[in-house]
């Protein structure tokens, strides 16, 4: 996959009852598997997906070192079709 991800994190004062918060990206060139990457560390199940439109994202909860971190995950589309909420 060419495409990349970025996090931050935050503390999370309370916010859904975790401690961080990550944010992930998801970008990269059409067809390289971004959604069924994201879609198998979710559910642990593969599905065969069509072409995400515009912009999706999926949440999940896990605990590492007694430590509950939220993650929040961006799967991106058509770059093109993105770029006004990419800019916003
Ligand atoms: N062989 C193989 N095929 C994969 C793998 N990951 C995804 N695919 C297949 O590649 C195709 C595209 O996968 P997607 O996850 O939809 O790719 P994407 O990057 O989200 O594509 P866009 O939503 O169009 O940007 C699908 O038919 C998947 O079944 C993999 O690890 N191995
Ligand atoms: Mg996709």
């Amino acid at each position: 996959m060419l495409g990349s991800s970025s996090s931050s994190s935050s503390k999370g004062g309370g916010n859904n009852n975790c401690d961080y918060s990550f944010k992930i990206l998801l970008i990269g060139d059409s067809g390289v598997g971004k959604s069924s990457l994201l879609v198998t560390f979710i559910s642990n199940f593969v599905h065969d997906l069509s072409p995400t439109i515009g912009v999706d994202f999926k949440i999940k909860m896990v605990t590492i070192g007694g430590k509950r971190l939220k993650l929040t995950i961006w799967d991106t589309g058509k770059i093109d079709m993105i770029k006004p909420t990419l800019c916003n």
